[in-house]
């Protein structure tokens, strides 16, 4: 039996692949580890911790998801680049000694002001503004080195804002678009701190989870990237979700209170340009902006009856 280790389990992403990786290998081939509340008590800056229980365990792929987010990161800035760089080069070190295959997350945050708004180029300026940006320009640079010079499969995709009724997301810029639907079926009003005509890239996590495991099912010679893989699904400004919510409830009301992350905002493309992704391995998104929202609040409302 394969024998898988989700790191950052308990967050946004992990929480729901996790799951999908349990429904299709089996609950005992996949081990949980975060730094609390996870099976696994693991802190991914431990090196030696991580790697004994690698050969306890007998790892042989590891999704490794721990990080500090945009707006999280603006405000302990040293924090975020020291978990997020050297979290990165422990996982790759200890795949580089046993042969492990990776998945890590990068970002549509490797972009910033110097790069195109509309539908970035995967090979474009990347000259992001914040410290959550740098570490993943140089994350993907870490893991295509590893690729090259050591022979590591590490995969990665450039995961734009996800969109999640199962778990919360933690200190991003994108999160206004979570949130939303919560203070909407609770209060039926939302003050976002993003203003209303700000377009940025965003995915529904069942497109982000599938687009996760088709990117490491495929085949490796059928990779042409080995940074990170650009991935459009959606593109939306707060008015129009709002707008698509009002459909269902037709009393929500929006507000604005623009703060610091409107600028790290400001700084990302709206939207990607994806074909490598689509020529590779063959991605296509699912849902659109009607479904997300259809299928939020059906989940939310449901889970709140
Ligand atoms: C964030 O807002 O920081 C994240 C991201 C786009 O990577 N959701």
């Amino acid at each position: 039996m394969k024998k898988i280790l989700v790191i950052g389990a308990c967050g946004q992403i992990g929480t729901e692949l996790t799951a999908a990786l349990r429904q299709r290998y089996g609950q005992t081939a996949v081990i949980a580890a975060d730094i609390t509340g996870a099976d696994v008590q693991l802190n991914v800056m431990d090196k030696v911790a991580l790697h004994s229980l690698v050969l306890k365990e007998k790892v042989v792929e590891i999704y490794h998801l721990a990080a500090m987010l945009s707006a999280s990161g603006e405000q302990q800035p040293t924090k975020a680049w020291e978990l997020n760089m050297q979290g990165l080069l422990n996982v790759l070190n200890v795949a580089k000694t046993d042969q492990l295959k990776v998945f890590w997350p990068s970002s549509i945050a490797v972009f910033g002001p110097s790069s195109p708004k509309a539908f970035a180029p995967q090979h474009s300026v990347a000259e992001p503004s914040t410290v959550y940006g740098i570490s993943k320009v140089a994350g993907e640079l870490w893991c295509q080195y590893y690729h090259a010079q050591y022979g590591v499969d590490v995969r990665s995709l450039r995961y734009p804002g996800l969109i999640s009724h199962t778990a919360q997301p933690g200190g991003g810029t994108t999160d206004y678009a979570v949130d939303i639907f919560h203070q909407a079926l609770k209060h039926r009003q939302y003050t976002n701190f993003i203003k209303a005509h700000t377009a940025m890239p965003m995915m529904y996590m069942p497109d982000a989870i599938r687009a996760t495991l088709e990117l490491m099912d495929a085949p490796a010679e059928k990779l042409s990237i080995r940074t990170g893989y650009n991935v459009h699904a959606l593109s939306f400004t707060p008015e129009q979700l709002a707008a698509e919510i009002t459909k269902h409830l037709p009393a929500f009301k929006m507000y604005y209170k623009p703060d610091f992350r409107q600028q790290i905002a400001d700084s990302w493309p709206a939207s990607v340009n994806d074909k490598c992704a689509r020529d590779d391995w063959g991605w296509q998104p699912y849902y659109d902006l009607s479904g997300m929202v259809t299928d939020m609040l059906k989940n939310l409302s449901s889970r709140s009856a």
